[in-house]
């Protein structure tokens, strides 16, 4: 049976971009750092939660962000004002971030700093719902944000997103007495699609659900390092047989 050319292109274009991928994510494993992918439609909240939390946690984590935008290095500029190093990284028409432009942020990354010296390096994606979930950049961990704005219906319409986070951040908790959602609902529509994912309720304005997020971080970051080290754990480096 003949595949559509389409879905040929398609297959090799995600296969090529899962090589550049897993590639990516040997050099963050070498430089033991954790890398976090941050998703969500256009002005769900992405750059206004990065400016708290890098605020927050630079006194005792090592951070940078690699910053996507369609055109415009404006996010990158908010991000540059907290004090933490950002390469921006603008895609043009495309819709995402993918594998290789992460690969050459990394280059740019380097012409500034030791990765080895970051604890934590965040991917602030192109604000898209769909794109951005089929498209890794060899990140650990995806967190996929949803403001109160934007309805309930959200986790079933744009299912993968959701399902691919391992944290889903609803943001905006402080517009929820304006609004006619509830905040139930959206909670049980990201449940239904992903039962397993940490959920939590965030407002950058209030600063309402702010610890919560910063200890999962800071949880995270350590399990990366304890896998790291830790001699019996799958990203333990290959030994040499015969070497
Ligand atoms: N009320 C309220 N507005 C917010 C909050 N977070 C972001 N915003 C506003 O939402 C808009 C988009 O935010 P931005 O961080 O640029 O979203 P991004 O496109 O996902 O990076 C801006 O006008 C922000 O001031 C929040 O927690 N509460
Ligand atoms: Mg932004």
């Amino acid at each position: 049976m003949h595949m559509p050319l389409e879905d040929t292109l398609g297959l090799n274009l995600l296969a090529a971009n899962h090589h550049q991928a897993e590639h990516n994510r040997e050099h963050f494993d070498a430089w033991q750092v954790l890398c976090l992918n941050v998703m969500s439609s256009p002005g769900a909240g992405k750059t206004s939660l990065l400016e708290q939390t890098l605020t927050a946690l630079s006194a005792d984590l090592a951070m940078a962000v690699l910053e996507g935008d369609m055109t415009t290095q404006l996010d990158a500029d908010r991000l540059e004002a907290v004090g933490v190093p950002v390469v921006p990284i603008t895609t043009g028409r495309a819709c995402h971030l993918d594998a290789s432009m992460v690969s050459g942020g990394l280059k740019m990354l380097q012409q500034r700093l030791d990765p080895a010296s970051l604890d934590l390096l965040w991917v602030e994606n192109v604000g898209n719902l769909v794109c951005p979930a089929e498209f890794e950049v060899g990140e650990h961990l995806k967190v996929a944000l949803l403001s109160v704005t934007e309805g309930d219906d959200k986790p079933l319409k744009y299912p993968v997103m959701f399902r691919e986070a391992d944290c889903v951040l609803i943001t905006k908790t402080d517009l929820l007495p304006y609004l006619p959602v509830d905040i139930a609902r959206i909670e049980a529509h990201i449940r239904q699609v992903n039962p397993h994912c940490t959920v939590l309720r965030v407002s950058a304005t209030s600063g309402e659900g702010l610890a919560a997020w910063h200890s999962w971080i800071r949880q995270q970051v350590s399990s990366q390092l304890v896998s790291l080290r830790n001699p019996h754990g799958h990203n333990v480096v290959p030994q040499l047989v015969n070497a």
